[in-house]
């Protein structure tokens, strides 16, 4: 039988390639939002079909982008729920399971941003990376407890998706100063935390997040300011208990630099990272919608949500 991928679950893994959708929380629920529209629409007239046809847009969703372990994550959710012996029950238990994570992914966002809420005082100042939207739920659940923030945003090149958080925090009426990346040791003085976003979280409380991430930390903790990195528990990645490591995302050259300037300056090698790897020394805590954890002890949690899961169904 033929195994048709949906139209639109191809589009949805285009769009996370090429970052339209982008951010470790939403790529997970528009993974799991494609593996439901898959269920929905498939036509398959027999249970193995209809399986192969979830695993085949799973392994499309998966094979986009590399390094938010929220995506595998997602996907091992959603078909793990994938359960019974007719096309009819596969269909409706895998929509309830895409609908329970989806569900989950905007609780657990909630329920971390009281979290992450309790740790800003009235009048602090924050200063964040790249656009997250488990920092911006802390940021408005501490402002609809009345507190006052200001915010100084970094542009985060290449892509400047610090531009999508000062436009977030400005909707929340967070006062926002832009700079560029380099500047932010200058400013670390007078902010109150750095507070971050991850991508994925390895079990020595190392964490992924955009490049850049690191350098900051390491002069946050130079300056004595306190790194709060907001993720919640899918961000985990449990292939690092078994000693897997998180794959660094290396992107096009092109988003650093067009091929005629290269040309012009000697066609130098450009490296493109995507993300890097800040080490647990330089993390003050862990806000999760399970409370906050020093990094050093998330490794526990991770053996309670996930086990040594290192299943890919995707690839059964
Ligand atoms: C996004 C990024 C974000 C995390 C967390 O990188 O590094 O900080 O994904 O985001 P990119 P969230 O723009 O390359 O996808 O808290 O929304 O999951």
């Amino acid at each position: 039988p033929h195994i048709r991928v949906r139209p639109e679950v191809r589009r949805v893994a285009d769009d996370i390639g090429t970052m339209e959708i982008r951010g470790a929380a939403k790529i997970a629920d528009a993974a799991a939002s494609a593996l439901r529209t898959q269920a929905v629409e498939s036509e398959a007239e027999t249970p193995e079909t209809f399986r192969a046809e979830l695993r085949a847009a799973a392994r499309a969703l998966h094979d986009t982008r590399p390094t938010a372990v929220s995506l595998p994550n997602a996907l091992r959710y959603v078909l793990h729920g994938m359960e019974g012996a007719t096309v009819e029950d596969l269909r409706s238990n895998t929509v309830a399971a895409a609908d329970r994570f989806c569900d989950r992914l905007e609780r657990s966002q909630t329920d971390l941003g009281a979290v992450g809420a309790n740790r800003l005082k009235d009048g602090d100042r924050i200063m964040t990376h790249c656009h997250s939207t488990a920092v911006l739920a802390c940021v408005e659940a501490a402002v609809e407890q009345g507190k006052e923030l200001t915010a100084i945003v970094k542009e985060t090149r290449p892509r400047n998706q610090g531009h999508i958080t000062a436009e977030r925090l400005h909707e929340l009426g967070v006062p926002v100063t832009l700079i560029v990346d380099s500047a932010a040791r200058r400013y670390l003085n007078d902010v109150d935390h750095v507070m971050v976003g991850a991508d994925s979280i390895a079990a020595d409380g190392s964490v992924i997040n955009k490049i850049g991430t690191s350098g900051l930390a390491v002069n946050a903790r130079d300056r004595g300011t306190p790194v709060v990195v907001a993720a919640q528990t899918f961000k985990l990645h449990p292939g690092t208990l078994t000693g897997q490591s998180v794959d660094i995302e290396m992107r096009d050259e092109s988003e650093i630099i067009s091929p005629e300037e290269k040309a012009a300056i000697g066609d130098p090698t450009v490296v493109n990272p995507a993300f890097d790897v800040t080490p647990p020394r330089y993390i003050d805590a862990i806000v999760t919608e399970r409370g906050q954890f020093p990094p050093e002890s998330i490794v526990m949690l991770m053996r309670e949500l996930f086990g040594e899961q290192t299943t890919e169904p995707w690839l059964e």
